[in-house]
């Protein structure tokens, strides 16, 4: 237990009062004693040596005295030691609760991430439902076992199986009430990914062809119920669906008020009988600008506990890709090019996420990365990604069994290094051992020619999904993604 904050409640009875009580049982009865011992020698002194009266005063005295400390050092002995036995019984009981509860949580991966200032928390913050008064460390301890009561009389449950989930929460770190604040996250297994990737290149239509295709067509088909985490994230999803079906999508700004998040997730709970406990998907949606003009108003301290990032690419912001197809794009197309220098984002991505996750390449190099190459619909780009080009690879490496989506993640790297790219995938490799490369078209068509036909969204995530949670995955991935390096298939099919 770390921080020993004083709580808004009544400490239990076996550590301040039991302790006190038995102090004053021990202590008045040594005042008793010594009491009538000095009552007794009194009335000797009244009597003196001389009378019998007097003599058997001073024997009573003597023997209280004697016997009576002999007496009560033993009855008092006696009682500490069936007290202290209790305590410690006690003391046993709420460790093992403590434990059995921190157990519980980090095992199955639980944990709040704040909407707000994306602070992790392991225990967010309780709010009293009688009077809000904050229980900021609401598990077994000094305040109560399975129960605390709070201040105000109401008593308040400490651990997960007894109901604590239930209680209004809010965010230890930045302490925000509000109905579009409060963490309703009902202790679920958060899995977070930002789509992170400079100016226009497609990030928010990304989300929102992935978005409406889980919920509206993977979640039903695999049973999975989805609800939204709360008011803000429904309107979300109403932009969402609004978007998806005009083929438009909204420009994300960075809040010119700097108290506003620079990011902001999209958030829902996906249901299902295998999931004990729920999954609760948090996709972070973040303004473009903050990776060209590199400043944001809070720290992503998503990046810290996320599980992994997509990390989405123009390819018609590369300079000979553009060159190549300028004359094929349509005007609209033109417009909405992401104009930032690739490698210029990466590095600043890349020295955000040192920022954030505190140094170790280390660290870092572990979270999965899918790198998505966007908007392949544009100038039929797709056609470097197609089923025949597919075929072909697999036909010429029979002898390999390879998958469909990696010999996509193979021609997504080739292509980038046919167009002076090899710096950047290069970079991705050294940085991020678990990193694998998409092909996708979010709207699937030029910009407001109707509602979204996405290709290839689903699997950025389907993958990250299998590397973070397997039950999950289990129970709607169809892709099947080779566990081998990727690495060795690229050297095969090259060698
Ligand atoms: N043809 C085509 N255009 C796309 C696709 N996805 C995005 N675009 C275009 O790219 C532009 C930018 O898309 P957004 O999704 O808003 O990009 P963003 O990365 O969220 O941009 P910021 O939020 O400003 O950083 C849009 O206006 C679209 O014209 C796609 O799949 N196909
Ligand atoms: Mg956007
Ligand atoms: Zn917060
Ligand atoms: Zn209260």
């Amino acid at each position: 237990m770390k921080k020993k904050r004083t709580q808004p409640a009544h400490k239990s009875y076996f550590f301040e009062q039991g302790y006190k009580d038995i102090g004053s049982a021990i202590k008045t009865s040594w005042l008793k004693n010594a009491q009538t011992a000095k009552a007794y020698y009194d009335k000797y002194n009244e009597k003196g040596l001389m009378s019998l009266k007097g003599v058997y005063n001073l024997f009573c005295a003597l023997s209280v005295v004697s016997f009576g400390t002999v007496f009560f050092a033993l009855i008092s002995a006696v009682m500490l030691a069936i007290v202290s036995t209790f305590f410690i019984l006690v003391y046993i009981g709420f460790s093992a609760a403590w434990l059995f509860d921190r157990a519980y949580l980090t095992k199955k991966k639980i944990f709040t991430a704040c909407n707000e200032c994306k602070c992790k928390s392991l225990i967010p913050t309780y709010i009293c439902p009688k009077c809000g008064a904050h229980h900021t460390n609401l598990t077994p301890g000094a305040y109560g076992i399975l129960k605390r009561t709070c201040e105000c009389g109401k008593k308040l449950p400490t651990t997960f199986f007894n109901g604590r989930k239930r209680l209004q929460a809010i965010c230890p770190n930045c302490l925000l009430e509000g109905k579009t604040t409060y963490l309703n996250d009902r202790e679920s297994r958060p899995l977070c990914v930002p789509v992170v990737g400079g100016r226009s290149v497609g990030k928010t239509a990304y989300i929102t062809a992935f978005s409406k295709k889980f919920v509206e067509f993977v979640a039903p088909q695999h049973n999975l119920d989805i609800e939204f985490y709360n008011g803000a994230k429904e309107a979300i999803y109403s932009e969402i669906k609004a978007d998806f079906a005009h083929g438009s999508t909204r420009m994300t700004v960075r809040p010119q008020d700097i108290t506003q998040s620079s990011s902001i997730s999209f958030s829902f709970f996906v249901k299902n009988k295998a999931l004990k406990p729920e999954r609760l998907m948090h996709i972070y949606d973040i303004a473009g600008e903050v990776f060209t003009d590199n400043n944001e108003n809070e720290v992503q301290r998503q990046y810290e506990y996320c599980q992994g990032i997509i990390f989405m690419i123009d390819p018609f912001a590369i300079p000979t890709v553009r060159a190549r197809y300028e004359n094929l794009l349509t005007p609209e197309d033109k417009a909405g090019i992401g104009k930032a220098d690739i490698n210029g984002i990466i590095n600043v991505f890349i020295n955000k996420l040192r920022e954030v996750t505190g140094l170790s390449d280390r660290k870092m190099s572990k979270v999965p990365i899918a790198v998505v190459i966007g908007k392949t619909d544009s100038a039929n780009l797709c056609d470097e990604f197609s089923d025949e080009k597919i075929e072909e690879i697999e036909y010429l490496n029979a002898k390999t069994e390879l998958q469909r989506i990696d010999i996509i993640d193979y021609l997504c790297r080739k292509f980038l290094k046919e167009n002076e790219m090899e710096s950047f995938v290069n970079a991705i490799e050294m940085k991020f051992k678990n990193n694998r490369f998409f092909a996708a078209s979010a709207i699937g068509h030029t910009r407001d020619a109707g509602a979204y036909n996405p290709v290839g969204v689903l699997e950025p995530m389907e993958w990250i999904c299998t590397k973070a949670d397997k039950r999950l995955a289990s129970l709607w991935v169809k892709e099947k993604y080779s566990k081998k390096p990727i690495k060795n298939i690229i050297d095969k099919l090259e060698g």
